[in-house]
């Protein structure tokens, strides 16, 4: 068969997806930053990247100080010790290293004199609002999303005050605290006038658990609820998770038109000693997932799961559901690698019915790094993908290819979720 495709139109279609690709604004769906009236949790610059969880394990595999000896150093000593172990003493190969110097170069700083104190210089003259927006310009990022929980003492009270909001940042409410760890939030919810029981097995709990949520949605302005979920995750169980989603959170949902967002496949805690840092992967049955789309076609499921086994089923399982959405490369699927991976297989199986990344940024500067390492990957499949196209003669005209990747980039899952810019 002839091909259609000229070297030199590859080229420049490659060129022409590329530039879209690279520069088109983001909305980053999943994130663990705060709008800068939380004041300290919003965390950023050199030090927090260091100690960012994902190279805190990694600084683990090279040094042999106790734990406790590790925790028990201020931030500044630990933040030392890693940038010493990771990019003095070896060179800064993993994603989440050279994540840290993608930054650093992007905002202009140089990290060739490998000069920790000279770089930290730079970042104690700036201020936080300068310092958001400059972030959110480099990593070409219009709109983020939060990660809200009222169990969080730190985060509640700002909550309770109120404040006027800052419109690039949206909020989900996240909902670990309730469905995982119950035996806990009974007496918490008690405490604030939320009338449960511990057995989680009367309609006047179920009741006063929809009234917790309907309060929370209401004063965080929440776009969707949002769980973590171990890979033993089994849905219908008889159990207090099942209960309480069946009769409390699906119809919470429902009713106010919010989507549910599901993580399964991690297992906490595999290595407490390493705290944050100490989490693990387990592959999911998806069964449960399946149940859940099919049982409730009511609601709608926002879902990206942590391990690489369960990405193809995942895939598949989208293309049954309409009620499904699949959204980012979570944690220890975001290197490179997979994403091209995961991000091929989801436009060969959904076309462009899904979202291929979010950040979940711990620390703002990161954005830089995880969006500019991800717009690569995602240029390079579409090259290939839309090649593939003009082989047969077809194609794209560039406002097409804009309203591809405006959909990649946030579009379609702000559609989903029905919330659009
Ligand atoms: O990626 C992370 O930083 C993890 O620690 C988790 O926060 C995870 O993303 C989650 O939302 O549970
Ligand atoms: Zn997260």
């Amino acid at each position: 068969m002839k091909t259609m495709l000229t070297k030199a139109n590859r080229a420049s279609l490659a060129r022409q997806v590329e530039e879209i690709a690279l520069s088109t604004p983001v909305t980053d769906v999943h994130t663990h930053l705060y709008e800068p009236v939380f004041k300290d949790l919003l965390l950023w610059g050199l030090d927090e990247l260091l100690v960012y969880h994902y190279l805190v394990a990694e600084s683990f595999r090279y040094h042999d100080l106790p734990y406790e000896k590790f925790w028990a150093l201020p931030k500044a000593r630990q933040a030392e010790l890693i940038w010493d172990e990771l990019f003095i003493k070896h060179s800064p190969v993993s994603e989440a290293c050279r994540g840290v110097l993608t930054t650093l170069h992007a905002i202009g700083l140089d990290v060739r004199k490998r000069d920790l104190p000279s770089l930290r210089a730079w970042f104690a003259r700036q201020t936080v609002d300068q310092h958001v927006t400059r972030c959110m310009d480099l990593a070409g990022v219009q709109r983020i999303y939060m990660t809200n929980s009222p169990f969080d003492d730190l985060e509640r009270p700002v909550w309770e005050k109120g404040f006027r909001r800052d419109e690039r940042f949206r909020s989900a409410l996240r909902i670990d605290a309730l469905l995982v760890f119950w035996p806990q939030a009974v007496a918490r919810l008690n405490q604030w006038g939320y009338k449960v029981d511990a057995k989680a097995a009367s309609q006047k709990t179920f009741d006063e658990v929809r009234r917790f949520l309907a309060d929370w949605s209401k004063r965080i302005d929440a776009a969707y609820l949002m769980v973590s979920l171990s890979p033993d995750f089994k849905f219908p169980a008889n159990d207090i998770t099942t209960r309480l989603m069946e009769k409390a959170v699906l119809p919470h949902c429902r009713e106010h038109g919010l989507p549910f967002a599901l993580m399964p496949g991690v297992r906490r805690a595999v290595n407490p000693q390493l705290k944050l840092a100490g989490d693990g992967v387990g592959a999911s049955d998806l069964t449960a997932l399946q149940n859940l789309c099919a049982g409730y076609p009511d609601n709608k499921f926002a879902v990206t799961v942590l391990s690489r086994e369960n990405q193809h089923e995942l895939g598949v399982l989208a293309r049954k559901f309409r009620n499904l959405h699949i959204f980012g490369c979570w944690w220890f699927t975001n290197v490179p690698l997979l994403i091209d991976e995961i991000t091929r297989l989801r436009l060969e199986l959904l076309g462009l019915s899904f979202t291929p990344q979010h950040s979940d940024a711990r620390v703002l500067d990161q954005i830089i790094y995880k969006w500019q390492h991800s717009r690569r990957i995602i240029a390079k499949v579409l090259v290939d993908k839309y090649s593939d196209l003009a082989e047969t003669g077809w194609k794209v005209s560039r406002a097409e290819i804009q309203r591809d990747v405006q959909d990649l980039y946030g579009g379609a899952f702000e559609r989903f979720i029905g919330c659009p810019a």
